[in-house]
């Protein structure tokens, strides 16, 4: 059974992976035997982050790259078909969030939530399926969310935009499944990483912040989940053992889609 979860010769580029999910899903497939590659928006970054994965002991391949900007995308894949043979596994999970009630979002918050969120999935993935069809295999897997299942106030943009990854999810399966391509997503539920912190800070009196009571209430788990909590679903949605999974949307959640909430 190991073999159907090895990533050995396979090479994962992980989107926005300097830390959070992505950093723990890059790890996690590094420690599957896969090469990691990652992109972020600035050298700088790229440095800090290299450094990152070497006092975890990865060897990672960083990359300039911002997803929403097409030459920079088509440019990196270029990079790591030269470098280091190609993306076996591609990890879409840069993101970023805008909390703003929807009548008092301007335009370009919305337009700028659904360039990173949706439209960098695509144009990251229309880059690297094409090599995938010559090599004759390929993972995709597109980081969605709570909210491409559920709304909430606020997050108009986000869940519009992961809403719509959940779709892109499943016409990449429709379109490329006949070529040995799987696209596949995660759906984390609430996770403790900076894009939450807001969320879960302690008020001035000391007490939990409202929203933290509120996902405990709404978690069957009791609890908000940790990147770790997606490692495992990321290798198997990454490896041989999900050849036949596609189109898939893989909650990992704690329960919270299934349950109506702790009774008062
Ligand atoms: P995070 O801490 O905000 O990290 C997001 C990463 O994406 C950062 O490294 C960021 O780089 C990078 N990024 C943003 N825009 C980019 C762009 N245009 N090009 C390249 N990289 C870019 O987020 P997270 O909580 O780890 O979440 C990661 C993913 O999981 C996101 O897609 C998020 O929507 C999704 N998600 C999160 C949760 C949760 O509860 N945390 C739950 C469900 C889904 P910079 O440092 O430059 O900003
Ligand atoms: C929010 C949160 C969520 C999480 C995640 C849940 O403001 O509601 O940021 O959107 O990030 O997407 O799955």
């Amino acid at each position: 059974m190991k073999h159907l979860f090895t990533l050995e010769n396979k090479v994962a580029l992980v989107t926005g992976a300097s830390h959070g999910i992505g950093l723990a899903i890059a790890e996690a497939l590094a420690e599957a035997g896969a090469t990691i590659a990652f992109n972020l928006r600035t050298q700088e970054k790229v440095d800090r982050t290299l450094k990152t994965y070497q006092d975890r002991g990865i060897v990672a391949h960083g990359y300039v790259c911002d997803v929403t900007h097409e030459n920079e995308v088509q440019h990196m894949v270029a990079q790591i078909a030269d470098e280091l043979g190609g993306v076996d596994i591609l990890v879409n999970n840069a993101g970023i969030i805008k909390r703003i009630p929807m009548t008092e979002m301007s335009v370009e918050d919305f337009r700028q939530v659904v360039d990173i969120d949706l439209t960098g999935q695509f144009i990251m993935s229309k880059a690297v399926i094409p090599a995938m069809i010559q090599k004759g295999h390929g993972k995709i897997i597109n980081i969605c969310s709570m909210m491409s299942e559920l709304g909430r106030e606020t997050v108009s943009a986000y869940a519009a935009a992961k809403g719509g990854l959940k779709m892109l999810t499943r016409n990449i399966c429709a379109e490329y499944g006949k070529y040995n391509i799987q696209c596949n997503a995660i759906g984390p539920g609430y996770i403790a990483t900076s894009q939450t912190a807001p969320l879960r800070e302690l008020q001035p009196d000391g007490t939990p912040h409202p929203f933290d009571t509120f996902i405990r209430s709404k978690t069957p788990a009791e609890r908000w989940g940790v990147p770790e909590d997606l490692a495992g679903p990321a290798v198997f949605l990454a490896s041989d053992a999900s050849n036949f999974v596609n189109g898939h949307i893989l909650y990992v959640d704690g329960g919270i889609l299934a349950y109506i909430g702790k009774q008062p």
